[in-house]
């Protein structure tokens, strides 16, 4: 399946409009689509057709959109680069980047809520999907990251992490678990390798903010730049880039022991993301 194309559809049923023209605008700006891929490499190792998947892969990729949009904001991280472009409030306002965020994240469960698969699996994976975006999963995080609570300690922002970055990583494995009808003990058991691939991810997005430039990035490298605490400021680069490294090892031998599980693509797919440049 071509992942842009399959991404672009998301937006077919929505109405024109400049908000519309805003979520199209930062969706297909050209990220990573680390999120549908995980969903479908999930559903293929389990034997699913990918096709099963379609509506929550553009659901994660849309809310996942939303969430950099918003963190973009003059409120939040005030971000103007994003994605190789200006971010969605440089290039459109803030008033229509909020809508914009909020239509993505709206939209999201519109398209799950029509999914032709198993009702009851469906209605699992919106709850997983609403539980690992919402107050008490990324939302949750972003909260403590802008301020609720005191990150001194790398036990801090482990936790910043796990829900910020982790949740939102978790959520398709935990998806395409319940989606080929797996019970709530093997999602679960998806959930802590998404964890651990979160923290190992978070923690690579800390080495290459100061490694990489805002080219490379596509996206301003604005932790260094705000002296933000970091696993690189707190463990220093080397332990952070073993401590990575151990991360993805545990999540890759944690996936090799799924029974009826085709592990090796999605092994394959967990290299290339610790191989990456930006
Ligand atoms: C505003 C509700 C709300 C949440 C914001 C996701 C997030 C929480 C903030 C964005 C900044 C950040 C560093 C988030 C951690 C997750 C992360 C590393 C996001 C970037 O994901 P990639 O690398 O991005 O998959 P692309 O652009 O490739 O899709």
């Amino acid at each position: 399946m071509k992942i842009d194309e399959m991404i672009g559809g998301a937006l077919d049923q929505v109405v024109n409009s400049r908000v519309r023209d805003a979520m199209e605008y930062s969706l297909m700006a050209g990220g990573k689509r680390i999120r549908p891929t995980l969903l479908f490499e999930v559903l293929k190792g389990y034997g699913k057709d990918e096709e099963a998947g379609v509506p929550f892969a553009r659901a994660l990729e849309m809310i996942h959109t939303y969430s950099l949009i918003h963190d973009d904001l003059p409120a939040m991280d005030n971000d103007d680069l994003r994605r190789g472009r200006p971010t969605n409030h440089i290039q459109f306002d803030e008033a229509t980047a909020i809508l914009a965020g909020d239509g993505l994240l709206t939209e999201a469960f519109h398209l799950c809520a029509l999914s032709k698969e198993d009702p009851s699996r469906v209605l699992k994976a919106i709850a997983i999907l609403a539980e690992m975006a919402g107050p008490s999963g990324m939302i949750y995080g972003q909260c403590l990251d802008i301020g609720e609570s005191q990150q001194d300690t790398f036990e801090d922002i482990r936790k910043v992490h796990l829900y910020k970055t982790g949740c939102l990583l978790s959520a398709p494995l935990m998806i395409g678990a319940v989606l080929a009808g797996k019970d709530d003990a093997e999602a679960e058991a998806w959930h802590e390798v998404g964890n651990l691939i979160g923290l190992a991810f978070q923690i690579q997005d800390d080495i290459l903010d100061i490694t990489a430039t805002a080219e490379e990035l596509g996206k301003t490298n604005s932790d260094s730049r705000n002296n933000k605490v970091t696993s690189v400021s707190l463990l220093g680069e080397k332990e952070a880039r073993r401590l990575m490294h151990d991360l993805y090892e545990e999540s890759c031998a944690r996936i090799a022991q799924f029974g009826g599980f085709e592990s090796a693509p999605l092994i394959t797919m967990i290299r290339g993301i610790e191989a990456r440049s930006r």
